[in-house]
């Protein structure tokens, strides 16, 4: 039986005839690569929630403790590899007249997987920001020597070049999101809970653009009820079945 069994003709007829895709992607599909999820069990930390430590007042009272769930999490993801998920996604730029990729996810596994242009917008837990001068540079150190790292030019704080809770996504960054969403006539959302905003509005904003909005996860989501189907079950095996159909 395969996940893409319960597709009605009419959506393998969208599926077949889209010229442009946008996919948006949660840690659901990062987790067949062993990327603990958020709101998974394993999204525990020390018995820390993201929340408490993905917050420009977390790092301003204890720059170390997020650093250190930080440092956590890249040693943890350096040797991960992509996903058949990842690896079909990536494909489908060559598949769709035109394609754009969405993610929430800050581990780097699309770009590992050979998508081009991913529009991380919540940022990539690779880079570092520095707090004073605002320069971005990469950083792939695991673990890092120095927690927390400091700039190589001012010696002022890095922070990871990432996103937290509270603080506004950068808008050049958003533009191409909601153009992504409002453009394309097929939209995947994948491997979220759609909880966090405004990501989680990205496939209301597909729908209401025309879209056919396909939503693949191991659960019903909130986005559920809004979605022309829900696939249940593993990205890393309803994609390649999806691209099968191609
Ligand atoms: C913003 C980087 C404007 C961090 C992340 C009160 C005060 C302030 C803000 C708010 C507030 N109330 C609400 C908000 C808005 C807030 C928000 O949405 N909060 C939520 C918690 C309610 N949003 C923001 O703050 C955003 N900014 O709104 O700016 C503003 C400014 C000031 C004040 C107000 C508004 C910024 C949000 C960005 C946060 N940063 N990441 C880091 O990673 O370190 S979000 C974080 O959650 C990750 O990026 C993650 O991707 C994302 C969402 O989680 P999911 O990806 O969905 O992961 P989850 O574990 O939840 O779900 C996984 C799913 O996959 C599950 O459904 C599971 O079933 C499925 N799955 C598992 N395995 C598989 C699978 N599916 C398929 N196959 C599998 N194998």
């Amino acid at each position: 039986m395969s996940v893409i069994d319960g597709l009605s003709d009419d959506i393998i007829e969208k599926i077949k005839s889209a010229k442009s895709v946008t996919a948006l992607t949660g840690a659901g599909v990062s987790a067949e690569s062993g990327v603990p999820t958020f709101r998974g069990d394993e999204g525990l930390w020390n018995n820390y929630r993201a929340e408490e430590l993905a917050t420009p007042e977390a790092f301003e009272r204890d720059p170390s403790l997020v650093w250190r769930w930080y440092d956590w999490r890249r040693t943890l993801l350096a040797p991960l590899k992509p996903n058949p998920g990842h690896e079909t996604l990536a494909r489908f730029e060559q598949r769709f007249d035109k394609m754009t990729l969405i993610t929430q996810n800050v581990d780097g596994l699309h770009r590992k997987a050979g998508s081009e242009e991913p529009v991380e917008i919540h940022g990539n837990i690779w880079h570092t920001q520095c707090i004073s001068e605002g320069t971005v540079r990469e950083n792939r150190e695991t673990p890092l020597k120095e927690i927390p790292p400091r700039c190589p030019d001012c010696q002022a704080l890095l922070r990871p070049h990432i996103v937290w809770f509270g603080e506004s996504l950068e808008p050049a960054i958003l533009n191409r999101a909601f153009e992504g969403a409002e453009k394309c006539d097929l939209f995947f959302v994948i491997g979220t809970s759609g909880m966090v905003q405004p990501a989680a509005s990205l496939a209301g904003v597909a729908k209401r653009g025309g879209a056919t909005v396909i939503e693949i996860n191991l659960e019903k989501t909130p986005l559920s009820y809004d979605v022309d189907a829900t696939l249940l079950g593993l990205s890393g095996e309803a994609l390649p079945e999806i691209e099968k159909i191609l």
